[in-house]
């Protein structure tokens, strides 16, 4: 198991790699990183990818998440979709409700509660429910997480 970078972590990084302290980081120094963790690729190829030669912070994490995430291993990320799912599965009956859906994400705070959260999670279920049967299965779940994530 790859050990799990948090946001401390990634504000480390950048601020390692921004050595200038100017708030941003260059091709180059996230080229260096991507090596570092395993992910090679060309200067070139980075540059094309960021369309642009420096990255601020918020750009930045957003870029490390993708790459990471697109250098894993299927099965890893597999393991990782797992591991969420059963976040939100809280009875473990192997699907996601909206009840659930929704006492997990008010727990992450994520959930406005007065602004109709609950409604919020039936329609979010349903834009996924391909089976139309009220809660989400994996490969639901799974379709709802790749969209929200980087392959758009
Ligand atoms: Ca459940
Ligand atoms: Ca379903």
């Amino acid at each position: 198991m790859s050990p799990m970078i948090n946001a401390d972590d990634l504000d480390r990084i950048f601020k390692n790699l921004d050595k200038k302290n100017e708030g941003a980081v260059g091709i180059a120094e996230l080229h260096g990183l991507l090596g570092q963790i395993g992910v090679h690729t060309t200067p070139e190829e980075l540059d094309k990818f960021v369309g642009r030669t420096t990255l601020d912070y918020f750009e930045f994490l957003f870029f490390y998440e993708a790459m990471v995430k697109a250098s894993k291993p299927e099965h890893e990320h597999e393991q990782d979709l797992r591991r969420a799912f059963e976040v939100f599965d809280l009875n473990g009956d192997g699907y996601i409700s909206s009840e659930e859906l929704r006492s997990v994400l008010s727990r992450l705070g994520l959930l406005d509660e007065k602004r109709g959260g609950a409604d919020d999670c039936k329609c979010m279920i349903g834009v996924y429910d391909d089976n139309s049967d009220g809660v989400l299965d994996f490969h639901e779940f799974k379709n709802m997480m790749s969209v929200s994530g980087f392959r758009k």
